[in-house]
């Protein structure tokens, strides 16, 4: 029986079967409402090389909106633009929460109040490291502010996310009173961020346990991607029970930045099968925006978004992809925006030879696919070129490797 006859019942099965089954969890780790926080406009602008005007945060928030987050972060107390992005955000009249960030001080709380809006985020470091060389105040002073901070938001009638900054860092003992107080005191969400970029995701799962057992107030990660944990540590951290993550545009923010919205929306939906209306083929878009308004390139290597997540390169690879792209793709480009596009060069093979030649307008035979293979391998120059694969170029394809297997066979 050769390879094209064999037949076998467990060829029916899903393409994500078998990984579903090995991501499986041995306790029940169901995160049926997780929702999700960009902050592009707050942590975003943070990142080295961006700076957007009114005019470009405005088109951010409406198309992160389109797209169907669940909350837009902005800082209102970093400059007067920043505060007019604010209000005109609030006046559009935007599905998403309009989040307003700042320190956990009565000024940044007024700041936030002269915008009109329902919800603030205050934050307030928790780590030694902080309260020493960054605020100079002890642990008993920066509790007292903070919950100073806290009743005054409350007295205003806002409702508000307290964030312990670099939580991650800070004496569990100090951590759980601190979050024990500013939750008594009326906090209405607790965020938790890994400020650093330091935690194992078995780190963060114990972070927010923590958290959960001093306070009932629903809570927020915010993962950096320092070590290129931002991820994992965020999905660890809705498996212990956190219900909101924090994202940003391809992961922009300070240093290397937070996890990113197509990451985490596509793991969510794929990995852990949340059902969240997101426009994710809006991901490819939002992402060259983002790398329009700061003038860059969208990395060729960032998943699920970059040019190089659906470009095929090796000629098994690209024989594999034209008769089932599910052979080499988690989900289909179309699907984040993205297009699917193939690489000639000397790790081309023979298939990849046959469909060049078909591409050109050649008739492809076994020898002279062959020949063309070792020609561009012979040219040692690497790639030579790579080009878009539109549907009609796949299906014709596909039978010029069905017919160079038949042939293949037939001399056998
Ligand atoms: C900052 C620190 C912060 C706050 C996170 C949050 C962090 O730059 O203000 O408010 O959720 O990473 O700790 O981004
Ligand atoms: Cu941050």
């Amino acid at each position: 029986m050769n390879r094209l006859e064999t037949s076998n019942e467990h060829y029916t099965r899903d393409a994500a079967y078998y990984s579903n089954l090995l991501n499986s969890a041995e306790v029940d780790t169901a995160v049926p409402n997780v929702s999700v926080l960009d902050s592009t406009l707050r942590e975003g602008e943070q990142s080295v090389g961006i700076s957007f005007s009114k005019r470009q945060r405005l088109q951010i928030a409406w198309m992160l909106d389109y797209f169907g987050v669940d909350s837009i972060e902005i800082s209102p107390v970093i400059s007067d633009s920043h505060r007019e992005s604010l209000k005109e955000m609030k006046k559009a009249g935007f599905s998403a929460q309009i989040i307003s960030h700042g320190r956990a001080l009565p000024a940044d709380i007024d700041i936030a109040r002269s915008c009109d809006v329902d919800w603030i985020a205050m934050y307030h470091s928790v780590s030694d490291i902080h309260l020493r060389n960054k605020l100079h105040v002890s642990r008993e002073e920066a509790l007292e502010r903070s919950v100073e901070a806290v009743e005054y938001a409350k007295s205003h009638g806002l409702k508000f996310r307290f964030t312990v900054e670099d939580a991650s860092r800070a004496d569990p003992d100090y951590l759980s009173r601190f979050i024990s107080e500013v939750s008594n005191a009326g906090a209405d969400r607790i965020g938790v961020p890994d400020t650093v970029g330091m935690m194992l995701p078995r780190g963060m799962k114990k972070l927010v346990r923590l958290v959960k057992d001093v306070t009932d107030a629903p809570i927020d990660v915010h993962c950096h991607n320092d070590l290129g944990l931002a991820l994992a540590n965020s999905l660890a951290a809705v498996e212990a029970g956190a219900d909101q993550i924090h994202v940003t545009i391809d992961g922009y923010g300070e240093r290397v930045g937070i996890a990113s919205l197509a990451e985490v929306t596509m793991a969510l939906r794929l990995l852990y099968g949340v059902k969240r209306q997101f426009r994710y083929e809006m991901l490819g878009e939002l992402s060259s925006l983002i790398a329009s308004y700061s003038n860059s390139q969208v990395p060729g290597s960032k998943p699920l978004v970059g040019k190089n997540a659906y470009t095929h390169k090796a000629g098994t690879h690209l024989a594999a992809i034209i008769q089932n792209p599910e052979t080499y793709e988690l989900i289909p480009p179309k699907a984040v925006g993205n297009s699917r596009r193939v690489v000639f060069g000397e790790l081309s093979g023979k298939n990849g030879a046959a469909f060049l030649m078909k591409t050109l307008g050649l008739e492809p035979t076994p020898e002279s696919s062959q020949q063309l293979a070792r020609g561009l391998k012979n040219l040692r120059v690497g790639d030579l070129f790579e080009m878009g694969l539109t549907d009609q170029m796949e299906a014709e394809a596909v039978s010029v490797t069905e017919n160079i297997a038949a042939t293949a066979q037939n001399t056998q």
